[in-house]
């Protein structure tokens, strides 16, 4: 963000419905309770924080036809579209605080149907231990948190897809996924039909998450909207207990940290997901704190600079 100080607008949506591991609903209270609005503060942005959306409960069913909760999913999703899109609509810059990862679904649709609107080039940022791009056809788990990619991309029920004005929010071409480690049989094959760049792990180790960032950042203009969605898990559980599908073997803090001022030195972020805290997993809030730390380097803040 390079242009002055835009007004920061908090946006909770605590539901799990899209996880089969419950607790991810109590996510935006813990951003809160680990200081996120004043931390933002002391950087001179201006945070107002919209408080949380509602929505059904989490009715805690077996998955029907490869997806559990559907109906649940598209109707969090449509809040959190409405109140990205009013956001995006008054200049504000929408945070999103989750809440399981399915809600990516309605923050990125939003995010695509304004710049559609703007004429400016989106582009998004996955930062997960996951790729998040099974259908109901594929899924071991019937889980949608695991699908939201997939949806975005063009692939999925039909009450998800579409939201953004085309069939597809997103291009393939358009994402680039971080600290990949765990993805599932027919997942694979749906990223090579795909053609998704999936910088996983062991591209880490063996380029290093400057050279990785370099690389994913590379085609980001004056136009582009660059959307992040930080999916806690992408941390190492060592460092980020407190989500509820931790992979072992993740970036370090300082991958992570280098990442996340790589992104901010772009001037190009627009908006951004903190999805999968799950406080009722977590030790002493470190997860949640953890975030806090990370979302400040994404808005600029750094060792030497004020
Ligand atoms: N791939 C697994 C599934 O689809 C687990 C993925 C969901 N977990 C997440 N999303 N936290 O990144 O069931
Ligand atoms: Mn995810
Ligand atoms: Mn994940
Ligand atoms: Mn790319």
């Amino acid at each position: 963000m390079d242009e002055t100080r835009r007004t920061i607008a908090l946006i909770g949506a605590p539901t799990d419905v899209g996880a089969s591991v419950r607790g991810a609903g109590m996510g935006p209270d813990a951003l809160r309770v680990a200081g996120l609005a004043d931390a933002l503060r002391a950087h001179r942005f201006t945070v107002v924080d919209r408080g949380n959306l509602a929505g059904p409960p989490n009715p805690g069913l077996a998955p029907e036809g490869g997806l559990r909760h559907l109906q649940e999913v598209v109707t969090w999703n449509r809040s959190v579209f409405d109140a990205v899109d009013a956001a995006l609509g008054q200049g504000e810059f929408p945070l999103l605080m989750g809440g399981d990862h399915c809600l990516a679904i309605g923050s990125i649709s939003a995010v695509a149907w304004h710049c559609r609107r703007q004429g400016k080039q989106l582009r998004v940022i996955w930062l997960d231990a996951h790729t998040d791009v099974n259908t109901e056809a594929i899924s071991p788990s019937g889980n949608i948190h695991g699908m939201p990619v997939a949806c975005l991309l063009g692939h999925g029920p039909a009450s998800l897809v579409g939201w953004s004005g085309e069939r597809a929010a997103l291009e393939p071409q358009d994402i680039d996924f971080i600290g990949i480690r765990s993805v599932d049989r027919d997942e694979k094959q749906a990223i090579r039909q795909l053609g998704l760049q999936v910088y996983d792990m062991r591209h880490i180790d063996e380029h290093g998450m400057r050279n990785t960032m370099t690389e994913a950042l590379h085609d980001i203009g004056d136009n582009t909207h660059l959307h992040v969605s930080f999916d806690l898990d992408c941390l190492d559980p060592m460092d980020a207990p407190g989500v509820g599908t931790g992979v072992r073997g993740g970036p370090t803090y300082r991958e992570i940290q280098l990442c996340m001022e790589m992104i901010a030195d772009t001037g190009r972020m627009g908006s951004l997901d903190v999805v999968e805290i799950n406080p009722a997993l977590d030790v002493r809030n470190r997860t949640a704190e953890l975030a806090v730390e990370f979302v400040q380097s994404l808005f600029g803040a750094s060792t030497l600079a004020r």
